[in-house]
């Protein structure tokens, strides 16, 4: 999957989208020079800004045939039709234009309009996002996260420190549970002991496997192939979906699933992009979101149980799930994390986790008597 050579094409090409875009409101002197008068400057810096807010730039951190490419597409789908095609959404897949951290640099200087931006990354430049990569905080039942992570309340703790960065936080979507890949089952901290396992970037993911007694080793998702394939890391986390699509499997033996945690992503948007957009756009953009978010739960767990199988199917790559008592473990092992979380994003960050944690509980208890 590593393709540097298509994403600098894609990066030069987009900052200078960017840079073209930003020289506009300054371009006086060039249209001065071609003797037109302030009227009909004004009136082709309106058509260009027009033609701009037309079309939309979507960017993925996966490639075609992910969670993230299927909700990019049926969001085009869905803004295009309710447009009348007066929006166009592009949508640029992981391998296009850069990391993850560089699809974010390029949706907080307008070179894009929306991409997803998952807190295994984001958390470096918004720690408080890091709660989505703790391990055991998140239910066990995903309608019970679904549920959480579509609320409100969730939402407007995260939304001030989203527009703090330029950024706009449209949706948070789970992607499916993590399962550990590696030579070996991973069924107890001590199978962790120096093993070296591939985390994204953020410095909080380090510290959830640092607390297993794992060698944890931060690299973009483009590098993690390559690492496997050269020996360079033992094992690496990621939802089977993604497991699947970027061939982790074929360089690993087992796949050992905890259930310790979702993989979770954010939607964003530019926040100027965004604050700029007319009303009914705005609009448009929180409604789709809104009735996207059963859309995507199903398109994950479908992605996630047939990828499974593909894998299962192929031969050569075992499946083990832990059971209670050894969830336990881990689960005990990972408490201590959560205080390194809270002296990374603070008193915000105490607010979060107390209210997503109250959410869960909540939830899970509604949930529990509705069933009974
Ligand atoms: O492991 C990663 O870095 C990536 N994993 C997924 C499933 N999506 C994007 C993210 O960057």
């Amino acid at each position: 999957m590593n393709q540097p050579r298509q994403w600098l094409t894609g990066l030069i090409m987009l900052l200078a989208m960017a840079f073209l875009y930003g020289c506009s409101d300054g371009g006086e002197s060039t249209s001065d020079q071609e003797g037109q008068s302030q009227e009909e400057m004004d009136r082709d810096e309106e058509l260009a800004q027009e033609r701009e807010s037309d079309t939309w730039r979507f960017a993925l951190e996966e490639v075609e045939g992910s969670v993230q490419d299927a909700y990019a597409q049926e969001f085009k789908s869905r803004i295009e039709e309710r447009t009348d095609g007066e929006v166009t959404v592009e949508v640029y897949p992981y391998g296009t234009l850069g990391t993850s951290s560089q699809l974010t640099e390029l949706l907080q200087n307008g070179a894009v309009e929306i991409a997803f931006a998952s807190p295994g990354h984001l958390a470096d430049a918004i720690p408080e996002v890091g709660i989505f990569t703790l391990h055991f905080v998140l239910s066990e039942n995903p309608d019970v996260n679904r549920q959480v992570l579509s609320d409100p309340e969730v939402y407007g703790l995260f939304q001030p420190l989203y527009n703090e960065k330029d950024l706009q936080l449209l949706s948070i979507v789970p992607e499916g549970w993590m399962v550990w890949s590696g030579d070996k089952a991973l069924r107890s901290p001590e199978d962790f002991e120096d093993f070296k396992i591939r985390t994204m970037t953020s410095p909080i993911l380090v510290e959830s496997y640092k607390a297993y007694g794992a060698n944890p080793t931060p690299t973009p998702y483009s590098e993690v192939y390559s690492g496997l394939q050269l020996g360079q890391i033992d094992g690496q986390v990621n939802p089977i979906f993604a497991i699947e699509e970027m061939s982790f499997y074929e360089e690993q033996d087992v796949l050992t699933s905890a259930r310790h945690a979702q993989f979770i992503s954010t939607l964003a948007a530019g926040n100027n992009w965004f604050e700029n957009l007319p009303e009914e756009r705005q609009e448009l953009i929180e409604d789709v979101r809104d009735n996207m978010v059963s859309w995507i739960d199903e398109k994950q767990r479908e992605y996630n149980e047939e990828r499974l199988q593909v894998i299962l199917d192929e031969g050569g790559t075992e499946w083990v799930e832990l059971t209670e008592e050894e969830r336990d473990v881990f689960r005990e092992a990972s408490k201590d994390v959560r205080q390194i979380y809270l002296e990374q994003s603070g008193e915000k960050g105490q607010e979060i986790l107390d209210t997503i944690l109250e959410k869960v509980e909540t939830a899970e208890e509604e949930m529990a008597d509705s069933d009974s």
